[in-house]
Order: structure tokens, then C-alpha cells, then sequence
């Protein structure tokens, strides 16, 4: 009736931007990413008679806000009409910044719901069960680099190489650790209802996937940071685009970018990656990390920088 998981978020390097059905959350193109290590999030689930509501306590707070999404995934799991449910969360990096919690956040969900309900739902059910609570979470049920594929009636999700296969590092450079002011959900169907950009994006997704599986498989750092931080940058054009613009970006950003290509410049093995919030990801090989660290800690409106190596997928840590 108890139990208890661990997820870490991941980044896209190449990004998952809109949706092919709402009501499904299905995502509208297919997405790349890595799983993370030293960021995690923890879950518990207990589902008992006793309780007249959910209830969701997130690092020692209740919190309303969430709540809606968390029930509504735990009747998709479960299906409806089951015991009410207490869920305990633990994060140890800024919620809803554009950092991935949600990712973590409803991976581990799935997992530790699924074990105290009594299943033995597959590594895929849970992915697509966490992908309808949000897009980027069936990621993160996978570890190292996993491409998420987003077909026509559902999504397949494959781990395409081991965290280990190739070290990378993530460097974040938290430059505002505060709530977004769109979220994600709202600014993907505001980019597609009025961004005169977002049909090309939409067009041109197969085509840096596929450049970027390659750069994987080959191990191609030069490859692979081309066409993530074009994609990158797309992604956000098809934003500033849309109307009223969405611009995720604070000055700070724009710094820590120019310090990447100021160590690009310098020959270092390093890219950069920004989601949906004003933090930059610095994507870089291991033996770079103290450098792009120190850089970009340097950098004005940089409040902190946290580093991360690749990791697993989620998993159970106990159930009762
Ligand atoms: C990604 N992002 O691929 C992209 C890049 C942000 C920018 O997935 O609406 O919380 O819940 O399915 O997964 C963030 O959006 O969106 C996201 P929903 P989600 O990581």
C-alpha cells in the first residue's frame, strides 16, 4: 500500500515544443535527452481507506497547486475509483524553473503508485502513464541518452546509449530559481496558434534527431552540440515569435552564453541548452567541468551553478 521512488530529471538537447493531441498530451515531435544523477526527486505513494482526499506534501509543504495533476495521473495509473492517496515529495534542486522537477517529479510518481497499487505495469506503460502528466517525464523512466519517439496514437521511448557509454557532464547555471511566468503547457499552444515559425520546426524535428542519434552513436561532441544548440535556439525563436511573445530568458542567460562561446572559442568541449525558464545548461566533457564551472559561477546574475553527471532511470527504493 506503501511505496517509494526515485527519479532524475533530464535535458533535452534535442526538444520536445508542442502537441500533436491536448487531451492526450501527446507530443507533437519526437525529442532527445539525457538523464541526469545528482538531481533527483522522491516520491511516496500510500494509498489508504482512511483518507477522505488526496493530499501532497512537497519538501515539508502542503501544496494545493499541484495537486490536480498529481490526482488526475494517480487515476490514470490506478483507474478511477480507488483509495485516496498521500504523497510525500523531496526535491533537491528550484521547482517549476525550467529544470525538469515535473520530469523527475511525475516519473517517480508513476513508479511508486504503480508498486503501492498492487501492478506490474512495464518500463513503457510507466513511460507513457508519466508522459500524459507531462511530455518530458517519460524521459526520465529511461536512463543515459534516451530518444523519445513521438508517433501518430502514442510515444515509444528507447535508452539509445548507457549513462556510462559516454561520461558527459551537465553544468546548470541557476540564474533565477523563481516559478516560470508561462508554463510550459500554455506557451507550447501559444507557440503553435501563433508563431509564424512553428510549422518549420515541426518539419525539420526528424531531421536534427536524426543527426543527433548519430552524434551519440559516434560519440561526436562537435556534432552533437551543432545541432542541440540549434535546436535550442529554434525552439526558443518559434517563442519569441509567438504573440504576445514568450521569452524565457533574463540577462543573465545571454551572459552565460557568451562565456560558452568565449570557452567554444578557447577550444573547449562545451554547449549550451535552455529550456522553458531563464536557466543555462552547459553540456561539456568531463574533464571540462571545473572550467565551465568556475566560468560560469563568474557570470554576472548567476546565483549558482550545480553539476551533474548522467544517470539511471527511476526506480523503487522501498515498498511496504
Ligand atoms: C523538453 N520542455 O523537451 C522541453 C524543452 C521545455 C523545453 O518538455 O505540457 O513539463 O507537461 O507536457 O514536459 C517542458 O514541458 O510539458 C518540456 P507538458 P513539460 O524538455
Amino acid at each position: 500500500m506503501r511505496a517509494e521512488a526515485q527519479a532524475q530529471p533530464n535535458i533535452a538537447l534535442i526538444k520536445y515544443w508542442g502537441k500533436r493531441d491536448i487531451e492526450q498530451n501527446l507530443p507533437a515531435v519526437s525529442s532527445l535527452s539525457v538523464t541526469l544523477d545528482s538531481l533527483w526527486t522522491k516520491m511516496a505513494v500510500e494509498f489508504s481507506a482512511d483518507l477522505a482526499a488526496d493530499e501532497l506534501v512537497v519538501n515539508d509543504e502542503q501544496s494545493a497547486d499541484m495537486l490536480p495533476r498529481i490526482s488526475a495521473c494517480l487515476d490514470r495509473v490506478t483507474g478511477e475509483g480507488r483509495m485516496r492517496a498521500s504523497v510525500t515529495s523531496e526535491c533537491n534542486f528550484p521547482i517549476a524553473a525550467g529544470l525538469a522537477s515535473s520530469a523527475s517529479a511525475f516519473a517517480a510518481l508513476v513508479v511508486a503508485a504503480s508498486k503501492a497499487a498492487g501492478f506490474q505495469h512495464d518500463t513503457l506503460s510507466l513511460a507513457r502513464l508519466a508522459g500524459a502528466a507531462s511530455g518530458s517525464a517519460a524521459r526520465s523512466l529511461y536512463g543515459g541518452f534516451v530518444e523519445l519517439a513521438a508517433d501518430d496514437n502514442d510515444i515509444d521511448l528507447i535508452s539509445i546509449a548507457d549513462a556510462d557509454s559516454w561520461p558527459l557532464h551537465v553544468v546548470v547555471a541557476v540564474t533565477q530559481a523563481g516559478r516560470k511566468p508561462v508554463g510550459s503547457s500554455e506557451a507550447m499552444m501559444r507557440s503553435a496558434s501563433s508563431s509564424p515559425f512553428y510549422s518549420s520546426w515541426v518539419e525539420q524535428q526528424a531531421s536534427d534527431l536524426a543527426t543527433a542519434r548519430d552524434a551519440v552513436m559516434e560519440k561526436d561532441f562537435s556534432k552533437l552540440a551543432a545541432v542541440s544548440e540549434h535546436n535550442c535556439l529554434k525552439m526558443h525563436s518559434v517563442m519569441w515569435a509567438s504573440r504576445p511573445p514568450i521569452v524565457y530568458w533574463n540577462s543573465a542567460t545571454l551572459s552565460c552564453m557568451e562565456t560558452i562561446r568565449a570557452l567554444q572559442k578557447a577550444g573547449r568541449a562545451v554547449f549550451f541548452t535552455i529550456d522553458a525558464g531563464p536557466q543555462l545548461k552547459a553540456v561539456c566533457l568531463p574533464d571540462e567541468v571545473d572550467t565551465v564551472s568556475s566560468a560560469l559561477d563568474a557570470c554576472k546574475g548567476v546565483e549558482r551553478t550545480m553539476v551533474s553527471g548522467l544517470g539511471a532511470g527511476a526506480r523503487l527504493l522501498e515498498s511496504r
